[in-house]
């Protein structure tokens, strides 16, 4: 698998920012016991983490601009590219003491991701895509799941929560969610999620309320692997709406039916 500079430019912030990870996610198992808690503690790493990849990406391309959950947007020179990055998705898991968490790095050009990485530092797990150039874990190619019916599927959600989201939408949805499938899932990461759905792990994925950090890379692992992704109204303006329905070609178009499927009136 032969990867591309700007690639391995995003790989290498990766893997560095996961190792930064990896180490403050040993030191909050430490914190669960205490008083105050590790939550200021997970802060810091979630910054500090950020502040590797930002500070390796700008070095690379000094004109691109830089979307990231934890600092400020920089617009870049170059009007064409912006780096989109979640230094720590999963944050919740990752203060629990919950190895379900991810780095997630995208390149937009003119618009369209172009190229992706999610990485799993507790797992060592590295997902890639490059536009035209296939999806990957690690070092093997990947392909979505084939499966075709949903009562097979297992699916993938998120799940609002305190002070979040519509509670009374989404019970509708999973309703008629788990009357159809196999098995539903939650891991607490949307990018984890999207690229559990490029690995076949999960037939589909869909939730809603997510912002553009959390989705832009897994949105292209899951087109390099021939899976198919939309927003909520089967466009294509996922990273900026913050919705995404995702599986193969048949579970995409199935589960878009089921999970938006009207209130029953009784
Ligand atoms: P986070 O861990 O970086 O906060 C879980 O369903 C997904 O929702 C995670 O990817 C999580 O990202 C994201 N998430 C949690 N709170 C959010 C918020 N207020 N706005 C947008 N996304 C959020
Ligand atoms: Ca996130």
């Amino acid at each position: 698998m032969a990867r591309s500079a700007l690639l391995n430019v995003m790989v290498q912030a990766a893997l560095k920012a996961g190792k930064s990870l990896s180490r403050d996610f040993g030191e909050v198992q430490n914190l669960q016991v205490s008083v105050k808690g590790p939550g200021d503690f997970v802060t810091q790493a979630d910054r500090k983490a950020e502040k590797v990849i930002r500070e390796d990406l700008l070095k690379a391309r000094p004109t691109y601009g830089f979307l990231g959950e934890e600092s400020e947007e920089i617009k870049g020179t170059d009007g064409a590219h912006r780096w989109i990055v979640d230094p720590l998705d999963g944050t919740t898991n990752f203060l629990h003491g919950i190895p379900l968490f991810s780095v997630s790095i995208a390149l937009e050009r003119n618009g369209e991701i172009v190229a992706g990485v999610v990485f799993n530092p507790a797992t060592d797990e590295l997902y890639t895509a490059e536009r035209g150039g296939g999806a990957f874990l690690n070092d093997r190619r990947l392909r979505v799941a084939s499966r075709r019916v949903l009562s097979d599927a297992v699916i993938g959600c998120g799940i609002p929560h305190l002070g979040r989201g519509n509670h009374g939408k989404f019970l509708v949805e999973l309703r008629h969610v788990m009357g159809e499938v196999a098995g539903i899932r939650r891991l607490g990461s949307a990018a984890l999620d999207l690229a559990y759905v490029a690995a076949g792990r999960f037939d589909g994925f869909w939730e809603v309320g997510l912002s553009p950090w959390d989705i832009a890379a897994g949105v292209l692992l899951i087109r390099e692997a021939g899976g198919f992704i939309s927003d909520w109204d089967g466009g294509t303006d996922m990273v900026e709406s913050g919705s995404v329905i995702a599986g193969n070609e048949h579970i995409q178009k199935l589960l878009s039916e089921v999970v938006k499927r009207p209130v029953p009136t009784r």
